[in-house]
């Protein structure tokens, strides 16, 4: 008989909000083979995506970027030779250095997001940052409309236990695709159907893979959270569902709430949604007699510019009917709130000078190009170093993206696993280990444990952790910290035992940490987070303790409660449509774009259109379309899909840009201005015309 396969334990570093605790079949010293979903976490459940079950595609690719690469073609022409590592370095400190003789060490931006949720790999580059004073980043692009409208209401970013998704008798899945984006929701949400007999209701735009499964879909306008949500609560007070009692104890102003959903009817909400005022009926109705309703809320429906607001709308139906009080009731969208890290040695947060400026990362565009808006009278950015994010596919407005990185005057390194569209932008690419190769400490955002990510195999090649580039660079830069002269084990040990955690010897040893808050806690029986413990029906929007230091955004225009507030951008006689750019179940952000599998199922991108709006446009299945507006447009093939309202368009994200015609991606037609409270990334709120491309 054969020998069983050893196992290694790890966590999934991907920017997905299910961080699955993973056990990775190890075939030899460099190679993996299946990868699973480990059984033995009460969350994961044994459970994980298909594209991460064959990670085997992704570490093993042939394309994997293996040595440092020096620029010798035209900027962007992806044209490289290989050099050495001290050669790269010397390169890029040399060109970091220059930048900051030129115009003071703001010059300089250190770039990244999430490519990785290490939370040494992804906030380390924080430390050089701060060690020399280089210009901040506002980490915009994903979650601060979801955080500002879900901490609006409940004063922390934590709610009821996500296991207890399977305790529910109506489970409400709101502007989150799971069954693409987050594969565990669906797990503990089945459950509840198969052994409870529970409802799942899907409210979303179009007829997406979790909708197809859904007991109850609500399919309505993008943009329309908000108007639903009221009409709802206007529902549940006008029926007596209201919970007066819990009200009475939690709420912060439960009458003047009444009185302002008064006109907030059905019909009201049917004019906007595009759901039939009967079709909110029901569901108010249902939720109104189910005290166990679980409103699991995604990022989805908060991409737009009200998205702060329909988040917090949302929080708010929970509050009206008391279902927080309940075993499987309440709302949830994540639990950072809950792991009081120390990250001073990770992030150099004890040197941090706050008169340093901060820019904000979903501007990459508009900052590259110089605009006033962001860089005023400060130094223009002319050294950009980048980990872990792809901007000029990710990052909306993309054609200034892609003027900013072809400015002579900007040196870039990217540090890379793949020739991104970004890495062929860059002077200097360096090769990038990948997370079985480098050790990391990882944190659940849709559940609540810590995980242990140690490495496991190999890198291929010459690839180097973020940690080791980042150190190799401080000593060429001049940066004095003691972070710098600590292994990435040190970082982790030192990390969970600042911040209470244990220490790494426990975590190897239990693999996770479940962080749980008890339940009073999680469900806010004690109080909510706000000194007078009471939820917030009337936020106090220029307040909300969330971790973007972003300034204000146009906060006075807000409505003070809940409300649709009309600010999207609508579509018009010049922009008939409205355009979803929702994530596709085989990619993950721009991450595995690369791998075979993945390419074949998604296919070429498409334009998702209602079949009448194609006959009126005279569109046939297959055709080639323009689809534009203000800020450029893109070539693609449209399909019928009768999964969305009328004049509602789809784009499956993120394709990379050359699969679409000339090149220019998904992101040319997405804006990048900021939205209230705190900012954030609009990718869900864009016009756009479409029209037959000519042949
Ligand atoms: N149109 C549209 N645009 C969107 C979105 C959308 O829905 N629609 N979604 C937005 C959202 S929510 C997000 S979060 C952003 C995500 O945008 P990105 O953060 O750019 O996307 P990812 O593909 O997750 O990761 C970027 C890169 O990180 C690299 N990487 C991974 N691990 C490591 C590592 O350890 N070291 C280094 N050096 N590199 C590493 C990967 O190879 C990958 O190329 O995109 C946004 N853009
Ligand atoms: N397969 C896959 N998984 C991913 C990602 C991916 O790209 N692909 N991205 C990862 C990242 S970075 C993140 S942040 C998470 C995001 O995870 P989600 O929260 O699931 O993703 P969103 O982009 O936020 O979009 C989710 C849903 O919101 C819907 N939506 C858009 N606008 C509206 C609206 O106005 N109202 C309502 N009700 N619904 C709306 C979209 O149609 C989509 O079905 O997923 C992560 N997981
Ligand atoms: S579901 Fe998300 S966290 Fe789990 S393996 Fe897939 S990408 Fe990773
Ligand atoms: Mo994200």
């Amino acid at each position: 008989m054969d020998a069983p396969i050893p196992i290694g334990h790890s966590a999934c570093p991907h920017d997905c909000p299910s961080t699955c605790a993973l056990d990775v079949e190890l075939l030899d010293a460099k190679r993996i083979g299946r990868v699973r979903g480990a059984k033995d976490n009460s969350y994961t459940a044994g459970v994980i995506c298909a594209k991460v079950a064959r990670y085997g595609e992704r570490i093993h690719h042939p394309d994997r970027v293996l040595t440092p690469l020096r620029r010798v073609g035209e900027k962007g022409s992806g044209n490289f030779e290989p050099i050495s590592w001290d050669d790269a370095l010397d390169i890029t400190a040399e060109a970091f250095l220059n930048a900051e003789d030129s115009y003071g060490p703001e010059a300089v931006w250190p770039y990244y997001f999430a490519g990785t949720m290490g939370l040494l790999m992804r906030d380390g580059i924080n430390r050089l940052r701060h060690a020399k004073k280089y210009s901040g980043i506002l980490n915009t692009i994903c979650t601060p409309l979801a955080q500002s409208g879900f901490v609006a209401g409940a004063g922390k970013l934590m709610g009821p236990d996500p296991r207890e998704l399977a305790k529910s008798d109506l489970v409400v899945i709101w502007g989150t695709n799971p069954v693409a984006t987050q594969v565990n929701v669906m797990t503990h949400a089945t459950r509840a159907r198969k052994e409870r007999g529970a409802k799942i209701a899907v409210v979303d735009v179009y007829r997406n893979a979790t909708m197809e499964q859904a007991d109850i879909a609500l399919l309505i306008r993008p943009g329309s959270d908000g108007a639903l949500a009221c009409a709802i609560m206007h529902v549940l007070f006008r029926d007596g569902h209201a919970n007066r009692e819990y009200l009475g104890k939690f709420a912060d102003c439960p009458d003047s709430f009444e009185s302002h959903l008064n006109d907030k009817t059905p019909e009201w909400a049917a004019a906007i949604t595009g759901l039939p005022a009967g079709e909110i009926e029901a569901f108010a109705k249902l939720i109104g007699q189910t005290p166990k309703s679980y409103f699991r809320c995604g990022y989805g429906f908060t991409r737009s510019r009200n998205g702060a607001v329909n988040m917090h709308a949302v929080t708010c139906i929970p509050t009206v009917t008391g279902a927080w009080a309940h075993e499987g009731g309440g709302a949830f969208f994540n639990s950072g709130g809950i792991y009081h890290w120390d990250k001073t040695m990770i992030e150099g947060l004890d040197v941090a000078d706050p008169a340093v400026r901060n820019l904000d990362q979903s501007r990459i565009g508009p900052v590259l190009t110089g605009d006033a808006f962001d860089i005023g009278d400060g130094p223009p950015v002319t050294g950009l170093f980048i980990q872990n994010m792809n901007p000029v596919t990710v990052a909306p407005e993309q054609r200034k993206v892609k003027q900013g990185f072809a400015r002579e005057d900007l040196f870039t390194c990217v540090h890379e696993q793949f020739m991104t569209e970004t890495a062929k932008w860059a002077d200097i690419v360096l090769p990038a280990t990948m997370f079985l190769e480098h050790d990391d400490l990882y944190q659940g955002g849709g559940h609540q444990h810590i995980l242990l990510g140690p490495k496991l195999v190999e890198a291929p090649g010459e690839c180097r952790s973020n940690h080791d580039v980042i150190c190799a660079l401080s000593k060429r830069l001049g940066a004095a910290h003691p972070g710098f002269a600590m292994s990435a084990r040190e970082l982790i040990d030192w990390t969970l035992q600042a911040s209470g955690w244990g220490d790494l010897a426990n975590l190897e040893a239990n693999k996770w940490i479940d962080c749980q808050p008890d339940f009073e806690t999680a469900h806010y029986l004690n109080g909510f987070a706000w000194p007078d413990g009471k939820f917030r029906f009337r936020p106090d929007w220029d307040t909300i303790p969330i971790h973007i230091a972003l300034p204000l955004g146009p906060v006075g225009d807000m409505p003070p409660m809940p409300d649709h507030w009309a600010v999207t951008e609508e579509a018009d006689a010049a922009h008939p449509f409205r355009l979803v750019t929702a994530p596709a179940r085989n990619y993950l952000n721009t991450t595995f774009t690369e791998t075979p599998t993945s390419q074949k199922r998604e296919g070429a991108p498409k334009a998702m259109i209602h079949p009448d709006d194609l006959a009126t446009l005279a569109i046939a299945e297959g055709d080639k379309i323009a689809m534009g507006n203000g800020r450029g447009q893109i070539g693609l093939a449209a399909t019928a899909f009768d999964g969305v309202r009328r004049g509602v368009v789809i784009v499956e994200a993120i394709p990379a840009n050359n699969k679409f015609e000339r090149g220019d991606g998904l992101n040319t037609l997405t804006g990048a201005d900021q939205p209230a409270p705190r900012g954030g990334a609009v990718f869900h709120d864009t016009h756009v015309w479409i029209r037959k491309a000519s042949p």
